[in-house]
């Protein structure tokens, strides 16, 4: 285990951070406290909340069918990333989750005994820069069946602009997602983030996505062509993201992330964090690689993907 964090760091770090989201109580430092934090390297960050797996949902997702709630689907997560990575890499998991009770963490602690946990509650609200009213009336028109609900926006708000100051990913070389619903299928045998140290990569993605949906993400080409003029939307990279790896560094500190236009469109306008990453790696030119899918294996693809991670040797599909 790594040498504690000093309660007056921790106090810094914890008063930046609740200005902008997040509120921490004493549990979260002596949790924090326990995870061994000298390797710097990489933490894993699962974002989650625990909703009923109900038949609507099934019948969207029949992936999802036998499981109650996405809570079974964490577990599930856990098993196969403890079994297919981090048994052999042991990084901590950072669990980001809404409606779990504390019997419901200790059981995710107790089954992965292995497992370095540190829990968070999401405690996110519409940014007071935004009005509610506008931001609620926005998300009820529901022009698209994925136009989502007011928790997925502030997921892909976290995940475009509000991890890369979280206190302690942000202190990590390399962050991974991985969500409540997907699925490492099979062993990584690389470690992944030396991989990409050795090979200079900045980011690691699912697979490409042909396009998003416009619907969506209406005025984001504009947006991003008023900062970089040859940025085109339907052209570049736009990342299948629920899997993929960010080398901190190589976007932490950059300006795009204090332009409060990225949060007003997420709430107001759906934008999706992938497209926002996919312009991101345009604008500073970021080393990405796909693990990409193998033509020849097109044909195990569900609707959002099943993924042959050739890289890697492994299979996700969330
Ligand atoms: N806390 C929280 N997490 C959410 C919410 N909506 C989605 N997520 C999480 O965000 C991730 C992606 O959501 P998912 O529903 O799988 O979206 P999709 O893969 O884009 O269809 C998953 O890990 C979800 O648990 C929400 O309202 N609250
Ligand atoms: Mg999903």
């Amino acid at each position: 285990m790594g040498s504690s964090v000093s309660k007056e760091k921790l106090d810094i770090l914890s008063s930046q951070w609740s200005n902008q989201t997040q509120n921490y109580d004493q549990s979260y430092a002596d949790q924090l406290n326990k995870l061994s934090i000298c390797d710097k390297e990489a933490i894993i960050v699962i974002y989650t909340h625990k909703t009923l797996c109900n038949q609507e949902i099934n019948d969207l997702k029949p992936r999802f069918t036998g499981y109650n709630n996405r809570m079974e689907l964490l577990l599930r997560t856990l098993s196969n990333l403890y079994t297919n990575f981090l048994n052999k890499f042991n990084y901590p998991v950072l669990i980001l989750y809404e409606n779990y009770t504390q019997n419901d963490l200790s059981i995710i602690s107790s089954t992965f005994p292995e497992i370095t946990f540190l829990f968070e509650e999401i405690d996110m609200a519409i940014p007071s820069f935004l009005n509610e009213e506008e931001v609620h009336a926005s998300i009820a028109r529901k022009p698209v069946k994925h136009w989502r609900n007011l928790g997925y926006r502030h997921m892909c708000r976290f995940y475009a602009v509000d991890i890369f100051k979280h206190p302690i990913i942000s202190s990590y070389k390399y962050y991974m997602r991985i969500d409540d619903d997907s699925v490492i299928r099979t062993p990584i045998n690389t470690n992944i983030f030396k991989l990409m140290a050795e090979d200079g990569i900045d980011y690691v993605y699912r697979v490409r996505q042909k396009k998003d949906c416009n619907v969506c993400n209406e005025g984001m080409n504009e947006f991003f062509k008023s900062i970089l003029v040859d940025y085109d939307y339907n052209q570049h990279l736009v990342p299948f993201n629920n899997f993929h790896i960010f080398r901190l560094g190589s976007i932490a500190d950059k300006p795009i992330l204090s332009n409060t236009e990225i949060v007003r469109n997420i709430y107001m306008k759906r934008w999706g964090d992938a497209p926002i990453h996919g312009a991101y790696i345009k604008m500073y030119a970021l080393k990405a690689i796909s693990t990409e899918s193998v033509d020849s294996l097109s044909f195990e693809y569900e609707k959002w993907g099943l993924v042959y991670y050739k890289a890697f040797d492994s299979v996700v599909f969330s």
